[in-house]
C-alpha cells in the first residue's frame, strides 16, 4: 500500500488517521530511549564547552527516577564568555544582508521539520507533553522561523523610503538591531518558544545568548545544535544551561542591550524593573494569564465543553493561554456542566508518550506540591466538582500525576481567581448576562486569551469590543483559548501579560528586536 502523506500536526488538530504518525513517533521514541543519561555541554561560539559548574539532571516528570540528561550549570566567567561571543559577532551579523539572515532561519526550520519525531519525543520525556501537543509545539517551531523570515524578506529588511521636502535629498527610515539579547525560556513550549523568540532577535540583526527552563534544557538544547546545523555563525547564537541565579546575572548585566522572556509576571515584572539602569533598554515580556471562557444561552454547548476541556487540562494547565475560568449563563449551566463534567471524567492520564494519553505529570515537584496545597484551599473555601487528587497507585506512584479539577462555589475576589496557578484547575462560575461574565473576566490583572461560545451577533461584537485581552476565540472547539498559530492568531499580551503591546506569532515581531534611524542625505 503507498505511504499516505503526512499532514501538519498543529494544536487544532483533533483527530485524523493517525496510524503513519504513530508509527513514526514510536520509532523515533526507541532511538531517543538510547540515547538518555548523556551529558551536555554549554555552547559558545559554536563550540561545545563542557563547563564548570554544578552538574544538574533533567529529570523526567513522568517517573523522577529517570534521569534524562546531564548539564552544568553555569559560572559567572561562562556566562561572560557568552556576552563577549556574542557581542564580537554582532558587527558582521548586523551587517549580514537580511536575505542571507533569512535563509538561515529558513535552513533551521526545514531541519527541525526533518527532525521532528525526534524533538517531539524528546519533549515528550521532558516535559511530559503528550504526543500531539509535542508535535504541534515542533511544527510551531519551525513555522515561526519560516514567518518571522518572510516578515524580514516581504518587508525588505524593514527599509522604507520617507518624504523629502527639497529636491535635493534623500531620507529613508532604517530599523536596525540594537545588539547583545539574552532569551530566556520556561519549560511548556521548550522549543516554540526559544525558536520564536531567537528567531526575532536573530533575524533583526541581533545576537543572542539563550537560557532555557532548568526543567527543559535537553530539548532546548537541539535548538542550538539545529542552528549551528544550519549555518549560523559562531557566537550569533549561544546557548548556556542554568538556573536562576544564571537569568539573576543576565538580568542585572550591563552589556546585555535587550531581553526576550516568556514566563511568570514575577519574573517578568522583575526583569522589567531591574534591567534598564543608566537609559532605557528594550524588554519583550510574554508574562501568562487567567484566561477566561464565556458560555452563552445559544451556544453549541458540546462544541463549548469540548473547548473549555482541551484548553483547562491541555498539558496539564500550564499554558500562559490555559483557560482557568469559566463564567457560564445561569439558563445553560446545568447542561454545560454536565457535558464538561464527562468530558473531563473520559480523559485518560498517564504516560504522555503513551498513543492515547491527553494528559501527562505536572513538570516538578514545586507545581506537585502547589497542587496540593491549592486543593486545601478549594476545598476550605468552595466546592471540588471533580478531582483535587494527586494520583499515587501503580504507574502513577513515580512521577507528578495530578487529576484534571473543576472549582465552583468561590468568591470572585478570591486568590485562586485572581491569580495565574499553571495547573490543571478550572474555575467554575455562573453569570446572568454577557455583560456581567466580560466584568468578572475583567476582572484580573491579566489580558492574554478568552474565548466566547455563542450564536448571536451582538454578543460576539460586544465579547470582541470589551473583554481585555490580546487574543481572542469564538466558538473554537480545538480550544477555547489555546492554541494560537504563526501567522494565524497573533500572541499578545495585555495587562500584566506582556509588555510590548505586539504579538508572538503575529505581524508586528521581528521589528520589536530593531531600533529606527532615519537617514537623511543632502545633495
Ligand atoms: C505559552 O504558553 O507560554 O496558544 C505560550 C497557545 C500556545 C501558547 C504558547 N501557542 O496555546
Amino acid at each position: 500500500m503507498a505511504a499516505k502523506k503526512q499532514f501538519k500536526i498543529t494544536y487544532a488538530t483533533l483527530g485524523a488517521d493517525m496510524d503513519k504518525f504513530h508509527r513514526d513517533f514510536d520509532r523515533a521514541l526507541v532511538q531517543v530511549r538510547e540515547k538518555i543519561g548523556q551529558q551536555y555541554p554549554h555552547v559558545i561560539n559554536n563550540q561545545p564547552v563542557p563547563g564548570a559548574g554544578e552538574t544538574f539532571a533533567s529529570v523526567s516528570p513522568v517517573d523522577t527516577r529517570v534521569e534524562l540528561a546531564y548539564f552544568k550549570a553555569a559560572t559567572n566567567d561562562e556566562i561572560e564568555a557568552a556576552v563577549t561571543a556574542a557581542r564580537e559577532a554582532f558587527p558582521k551579523w548586523a551587517a549580514t544582508d537580511y536575505r542571507k539572515r533569512a535563509k538561515i532561519l529558513q535552513k533551521a526550520a526545514s531541519l527541525v521539520r526533518k527532525n521532528r519525531f525526534e524533538l517531539a519525543a524528546i519533549m515528550s520525556l521532558e516535559v511530559g507533553k503528550n504526543r500531539l501537543e509535542s508535535m504541534g509545539d515542533v511544527e510551531e517551531s519551525a513555522d515561526l522561523m519560516d514567518y518571522y523570515a518572510k516578515q524580514l524578506l516581504d518587508a525588505r529588511g524593514f527599509t522604507v523610503p520617507l518624504a523629502r521636502l527639497s529636491r535635493k535629498e534623500d531620507t529613508r527610515s532604517v530599523l536596525r538591531p540594537y545588539g547583545v539579547w539574552a532569551m530566556v525560556a520556561p519549560f511548556n513550549f521548550p522549543l516554540a518558544l526559544p525558536a520564536g523568540m531567537s528567531a526575532g532577535a536573530i533575524l533583526a540583526g541581533n545576537t543572542v545568548v539563550c537560557k532555557p527552563s532548568v526543567d527543559t534544557p535537553w530539548i532546548t538544547s537541539r535548538l542550538q545544535e539545529i542552528y549551528m546545523q544550519a549555518g549560523m555563525p559562531p557566537g550569533v547564537v549561544n546557548f548556556l544551561a542554568g538556573d536562576r541565579r544564571m537569568g539573576d546575572v543576565l538580568i542585572h548585566h550591563p552589556q546585555l542591550d535587550g531581553i526576550v522572556f516568556t514566563g511568570s509576571k514575577a519574573v517578568g515584572m522583575k526583569i522589567f524593573r531591574e534591567f534598564s539602569r543608566d537609559f532605557i533598554k528594550p524588554v519583550i515580556l510574554e508574562m501568562g494569564g487567567k484566561n477566561p471562557a464565556i458560555v452563552m444561552p445559544s451556544a453549541d454547548l458540546e462544541t463549548a465543553a469540548e473547548g473549555v476541556m482541551r484548553s483547562a487540562f491541555g498539558l496539564q494547565g500550564q499554558k500562559c493561554s490555559a483557560c482557568s475560568r469559566v463564567y457560564v449563563h445561569r439558563q445553560v449551566k446545568d447542561k454545560f456542566l454536565d457535558l464538561l463534567l464527562r468530558k473531563t471524567a473520559a480523559l485518560r492520564i498517564g504516560d504522555p508518550v503513551e498513543k492515547d494519553v491527553f494528559m501527562g505529570p505536572v513538570i516538578n515537584r514545586k507545581a506537585y506540591d502547589k497542587f496540593q496545597a491549592v486543593m486545601e484551599e478549594a476545598r476550605r473555601d468552595g466546592t471540588i466538582l471533580t478531582g483535587g487528587n494527586v494520583l499515587r497507585e501503580g504507574a502513577f506512584a513515580n512521577g507528578y500525576f495530578v487529576e484534571p479539577t473543576i472549582v465552583t462555589g468561590l468568591p470572585p475576589s478570591h486568590r485562586l481567581v485572581k491569580e495565574e496557578l499553571f495547573l490543571p484547575i478550572l474555575i467554575v462560575d455562573v453569570a446572568d448576562s454577557l455583560e456581567e461574565a466580560v466584568r468578572l473576566s475583567n476582572d484580573v490583572e491579566y489580558g492574554l486569551t478568552a474565548g466566547i461560545y455563542t450564536k448571536r451577533k451582538r454578543e460576539l461584537d460586544y465579547f470582541f469590543d470589551h473583554i481585555e485581552a490580546g487574543v481572542t476565540y469564538a466558538n473554537r472547539r480545538s480550544g477555547a483559548t489555546t492554541g494560537a498559530w504563526p501567522g494565524v492568531n497573533s500572541f499578545c499580551g495585555w495587562k500584566g501579560s506582556g509588555s510590548s503591546g505586539k504579538g508572538g506569532c503575529g505581524p508586528y515581531y521581528v521589528q520589536q528586536f530593531m531600533r529606527e534611524q532615519s537617514r537623511t542625505i543632502m545633495y
